[in-house]
């Protein structure tokens, strides 16, 4: 009987029963629009010991990790049989990503993983990694999943190996088991990520959010968050890309940005979630900030509050790659509650909970970006006077 086998084999499944079982409260910050809570909801240790440990101590005598889990990130979300669904970039030790299914039975804490991965059938081309999924229950009836699709650049020079092209694979499922993978997505941009399908036909087609991007990094004069129309699904070829949402000098989106999770549709608009990057002397920082686009015209941005809407903070700051918040998932409940589930530096998964209200207040009514200072100045002025009138009125 090798006892140290079974020892720690007991000391590892309280562990992680305990993590399952850890209840998530709210912290002492509420920024009236959201709600953060003390725990991130899905992280590496998250993943069941089972996939992770041979547990045969014949096999494996010194119960060593067979199959390590690196990080837990940026997942896609839908509400399912009553159920909180994440659906994860799962990375292991060896980089390669892929997606499983943890649920929850509210949102905010108790996630746990299903049995097995999610098996993504390939094209005929297979990928090298996969990730960043977009979960959307499509008017057509099916349940899409777009994601990253990344192989190396067949082009790349000898030696260079790290070369890569990224586009726009695209899934349909009716259960979240079994999965039927479409042609990826054709457009003329040279590569592309970030892609997300909106829920309803417009004109009778597929409705697609793009990232026009020049290489694997750059989005270059990729311009910004691109919109576009296909009339096939299972061949889906975006022919024009309308840019809806530009990259701009000196924003938090200045370098980069990309649409977050398929837009919520309210009686005033299209609220969208969507990440932007900027440049500093520590590397790239991604914050989410938020946008409205017109109810019947998808590709007219009518407000967007300046600045970013959620910024990675503490330890969220640290990970992989550090200064990272990335959202790609998120669930409207009936209620109106929002849950926005966000990944911090490329590492772990969190959430905040937010209703339809309170994003559609802050997106309606905060202030623009002026894009200079003396413009950010005239908007506080105008708010300090504001208070200041009050102090002189019975409206306190
Ligand atoms: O490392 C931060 C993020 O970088 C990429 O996003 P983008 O294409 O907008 O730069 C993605 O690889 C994403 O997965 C990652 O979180």
């Amino acid at each position: 009987m090798n006892q140290h086998f079974f020892n720690r084999l007991e000391i590892l499944e309280k562990q992680h029963q305990q993590l399952q079982q850890r209840v998530n409260e709210p912290t002492d910050q509420n920024n009236g629009v959201y709600q953060r809570y003390i725990n991130p909801v899905l992280t590496a240790a998250h993943a069941p010991l089972f996939w992770r440990y041979d547990l045969n101590h014949k096999t494996n005598p010194f119960l060593i990790e067979r199959f390590g889990i690196n990080a837990v990130l940026n997942a896609g979300a839908i509400k399912w049989n009553g159920k909180y669904i994440l659906m994860p970039r799962v990375e292991g030790l060896d980089r390669k990503s892929f997606f499983a299914i943890a649920e929850s039975p509210n949102g905010i804490d108790h996630f746990t993983f299903w049995d097995y991965p999610v098996v993504m059938p390939e094209t005929e081309n297979p990928d090298s990694n996969i990730y960043d999924i977009r979960l959307v229950q499509h008017e057509d009836g099916w349940v899409y999943g777009l994601f990253c699709t990344e192989r190396k650049d067949p082009a790349a020079a000898p030696g260079d190996q790290s070369s890569a092209i990224a586009q726009c694979g695209i899934a349909r499922t009716k259960d979240l088991i079994k999965w039927e993978r479409l042609a990826d997505l054709k457009t003329n941009s040279a590569q592309q990520r970030n892609v997300a399908l909106h829920p309803e036909f417009v004109n009778g087609q597929y409705a697609f959010y793009t990232r026009p991007q020049d290489s694997f990094i750059e989005a270059g004069k990729g311009g910004g968050i691109g919109f576009g129309l296909s009339a096939s699904i299972e061949n889906a070829e975006v022919n024009e890309e309308i840019i809806i949402d530009k990259r701009v000098y000196h924003t938090i989106y200045e370098l980069k940005n990309g649409q977050g999770p398929a837009p919520i549709k309210t009686k005033y608009g299209w609220l969208h979630l969507a990440h932007g990057v900027r440049n500093t002397a520590a590397g790239l920082r991604y914050t989410l900030y938020m946008f409205m686009t017109h109810l019947n015209n998808l590709t007219k941005v009518i407000y967007k509050p300046g600045g970013y809407f959620l910024a990675p903070e503490g330890e969220e700051r640290i990970g992989d790659v550090s200064n990272v918040t990335f959202c790609n998932g998120w669930i409207a409940d009936d209620d109106g509650t929002v849950y926005i589930y966000y990944a911090s530096s490329d590492t772990r998964m969190h959430v905040v909970v937010s209703s339809i209200d309170q994003l559609l207040d802050y997106t309606m009514n905060n202030p623009e970006d002026g894009f200079r200072s003396a413009a950010s100045v005239e908007t506080l002025t105008q708010l300090i006077k504001k208070n200041k009138a009050m102090e002189h009125t019975a409206v306190k």
